[in-house]
């Protein structure tokens, strides 16, 4: 089989230690269960517009202000021509078409996480469309909000490659109207109260993992573990390592021993 290409965000060197970006995460760790092989193009994040592009795959996210934002993952196929910009639409096409290839992203299974905010939200990551599997397609959906509402916390620490570093913040401070990166920076009592909104907000995303056995959602890791699971691992790179510490023994370790277990799809090709 002709290798997948993916797309992924290159942070600081090595890129395969430091990579960060969740969504592409998602992708890498159900390329790996899907045991489908595949060769990563590490993109620096300023290039990701061009790249997107010059592969003719329209944007799949807006700015608030109506402008084209363009992200990753990408996937080309060269055995079918496909190229995807999405990863949930990623996570599907590699289902469907190499289904007896790894396990299975998508076994029937209750989801039922519904992530209610305690405030605004930034720029959602993910819609939810008419997608065949509409439990995972609804629970990407409720993941990527709830952690989202708390991605301030690791945003500051993102491990940026030095070349492009100045550039990819100044797009970061234009991006959320602050004024400089150091706003991003947040301490004291207002992180406590974040901190504090996160473990509840786990919470109830535990109760999920605790219904079995564990350390998955069901018996046989899937698509919606690694949904969580990315964003564990940029929790993981980005939080101080005191805070790391703690969400991995909330709740009585359920993320914890999910991230663990995990490891073993998390590697690169
Ligand atoms: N709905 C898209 C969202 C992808 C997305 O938001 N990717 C982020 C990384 S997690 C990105 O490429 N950001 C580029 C940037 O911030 O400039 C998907 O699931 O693939």
């Amino acid at each position: 089989m002709e290798k997948l290409q993916f797309y992924d965000v290159a942070m600081r060197p090595p890129a395969n230690k430091n990579n960060t970006a969740v969504n592409p995460w998602k992708t890498r760790l159900a390329l790996n269960f899907k045991q489908t092989p595949y060769k990563t193009t590490w993109v620096q994040l300023p290039d990701i517009p061009d790249v997107r592009k010059s592969l003719s795959i329209p944007a799949c996210r807006k700015f608030a202000d109506g402008t084209d934002f363009h992200t990753l993952p990408i996937l080309v196929d060269p055995a079918t021509g496909r190229k995807l910009g999405d990863s949930f639409d990623i996570a599907v096409y590699l289902q469907k078409q190499y289904p007896t290839s790894g396990g299975n992203l998508f076994p029937a299974q209750t989801l039922d996480y519904v992530f209610k905010p305690e405030s605004e939200l930034l720029i959602p990551l993910s819609e939810c469309d008419d997608s065949e599997y509409p439990q995972y397609a609804s629970f990407n959906v409720n993941v990527d909000a709830a952690f989202t509402a708390h991605v301030i916390l690791m945003a500051h620490r993102m491990p940026f490659d030095p070349a492009t570093e100045e550039a990819s913040k100044a797009e970061f401070v234009r991006r959320a109207g602050v004024s400089s990166w150091d706003d991003f920076a947040v301490g004291g009592e207002v992180r406590e109260n974040i901190i504090a909104s996160f473990e509840r907000m786990l919470g109830g995303l535990a109760k999920l993992f605790t219904a079995s056995e564990g350390p998955f959602i069901g018996e046989t890791a899937c698509y919606a573990d690694f949904i969580v699971g990315a964003w564990l691992v940029m929790a993981s790179r980005t939080l101080p390592e005191g805070e790391w510490e703690a969400v991995k023994g909330w709740h009585g370790g359920v993320f914890g021993r999910l991230f663990d277990a995990l490891a073993v799809y998390a590697g690169d090709e």
